[in-house]
């Protein structure tokens, strides 16, 4: 039963998979076609035996077909980019083995998405997999069930991992592994931690290790001797800094994002509920070409503003609402966070006027200080000198809301590893985020682009929205 409904997970899957890259579309390898000439079709005078022989071999073939370890899924990027991500773990760990374990089978019907660090030292996105990359032998081995060529060095079943490594550990005594949570789906490593200390490792009704803590712990107790250390820092240091290739996907995606929140603005009247906005956020961005989204879309009205990623969509829109909606699509896998604030019915009070207007000044004011080699500290210094030639007072009540600096990395989860960026340099994607909440008011105010850090200055890669008040109001109109 289990094995049927197997088979019919794939075929659902390959005609609703939302993530485009990532077919589970069988495709038959050239050694297992009949040969030309050999087929019995050539025969010139076929008896029933024959086409009984036919038929019977024609359904072994198909059957067979149907589980052949081949994968029709195509990498993100060259093969050489994720093997010389590869090469540098080699660097790092010159005297180990270094084992990452890929996302296990999803156990309902979701869409199977690969964990982060596994995708990003291979681009490849079949379940169940484990990767060894072998820094003694500087060679890198996959062990897939399905896979696309990823430039590894050997590929293998998952099951003759255990043999490999029993006959490898022999010589080699150190192994490094992920300690951290693997980012699967709208997660984010740190975030993950906490939530799985508090819900499971440290709650003494549960009391489970994590997935990678149980994965090290099975490694001590097969290979006694062996000890096992934890890599993922490098790797989240390594997924700090983007490639042009990684830039250009998030520049993509990031125009995708922002014709979706311009959709959602347009839409936007007294009247919508937040529900119709979330759905219709969705909606444009699939239909843009995304996948999936990076994270639920928070709306934050009235009362709602306190709970900065609120996402409940119980309200209906009254006239005088001002919104915070923060939303953004994933892109094969790539992650965009863009907010914007605005009025519900197209036109500012003048209260929210001059909250936005702060807002706004603050946001652009980074964005003409970002440059490599900048510090948060440097950066809220210039932040304030550009405020005050503006005209604004940075010490008043209302901007001492706002600070100057740099908000989380984004890139594969949209709260990144690593955290966030202390001294900017290129390839580093972050965002661009001031904000404030006034309680008491029932209003809050958040302008926020992913940018990136260039040779010279930044690219705010979700350029394009209307962001001063004029430009909001005009967009309002149009609809
Ligand atoms: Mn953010």
């Amino acid at each position: 039963m289990r094995f049927e409904l197997r088979i019919l997970n794939s075929e659902i899957t390959d005609s609703r998979q939302p993530r485009s890259h990532y077919r589970r579309s069988v495709v038959i390898p050239a050694k297992a076609q009949p040969e030309a000439g050999t087929s019995s079709l050539t025969s010139s005078a076929p008896n029933l035996l024959t086409f009984r022989l036919l038929a019977i071999s024609l359904l072994t073939f198909f059957l067979f077909a149907l589980f052949l370890p081949v994968s029709a899924q195509k990498l993100q990027f060259d093969k050489a980019e994720y093997a010389a991500r590869r090469a540098k773990m080699m660097e790092k760990f010159p005297d180990g083995l270094i084992i990452i374990q890929g996302a296990a089978s999803l156990p309902g019907y979701y869409s199977f998405m690969q964990n982060n660090n596994f995708l990003y030292l291979s681009g490849v996105e079949t379940e169940n997999a484990f990767m060894v990359i072998d820094g003694v032998k500087r060679e890198s081995i996959l062990f897939a069930s399905q896979t696309p060529d990823a430039g590894f060095n050997k590929v293998f079943r998952p099951n003759e991992l255990k043999a490999y490594l029993t006959s490898r550990l022999n010589e080699v005594k150190t192994v490094y592994t992920c300690l951290t949570p693997e980012e699967l789906a709208r997660e984010c490593s740190g975030e993950k931690a906490g939530t799985l200390n508090f819900t499971m490792v440290k709650n003494e009704w549960d009391g489970r290790p994590t997935r990678e803590k149980q994965f090290a712990d099975n490694l001590k107790t097969k290979f006694p001797g062996v000890t096992v250390k934890d890599c993922s820092a490098y790797i989240h240091e390594l997924r700090t800094i983007k490639s042009p290739a990684e830039i250009a996907l998030m520049r993509t995606a990031g125009k995708l994002a922002v014709q979706a929140h311009i959709d959602l603005m347009k839409a936007c009247k007294p009247g919508i509920t937040e529900q119709e906005l979330a759905a219709l956020f969705e909606y444009s961005c699939k239909k843009r070409g995304a996948g999936e989204l990076a994270y639920y879309t928070i709306i934050c009205t009235d009362e709602n503003h306190s709970d900065l990623h609120h996402h409940g969509y119980e309200r209906t829109l009254a006239n005088g609402d001002f919104l915070v909606v923060d939303a953004g699509p994933d892109v094969h896998n790539y992650d965009i966070d863009i907010t914007v604030s605005f009025p519900a019915n197209g036109k500012f009070t003048p209260r929210q006027r001059e909250i936005y207007e702060a807002c706004n000044a603050v946001h652009e004011a980074c964005m003409k200080t970002y440059r490599p080699g900048l510090t948060a500290e440097q950066c809220d210094k210039e932040v304030r000198e550009i405020l005050i030639k503006k005209g604004f007072n940075p010490d008043s009540e209302l901007m001492k809301q706002f600070g100057g600096g740099f908000g989380h990395y984004v890139g594969l989860a949209v709260h990144d590893v690593g955290g966030g960026p202390s001294v900017l340099k290129p390839g580093m994607v972050f965002a661009n985020e001031p904000l404030a909440v006034f309680a008491k008011e029932k209003l809050g105010v958040r302008i926020e682009d992913t940018v990136v850090i260039t040779e010279t200055g930044c690219e705010n890669l979700t350029a394009g929205l209307p962001r001063t008040v004029e430009e909001i109001e005009r967009l309002m109109k149009e609809k």
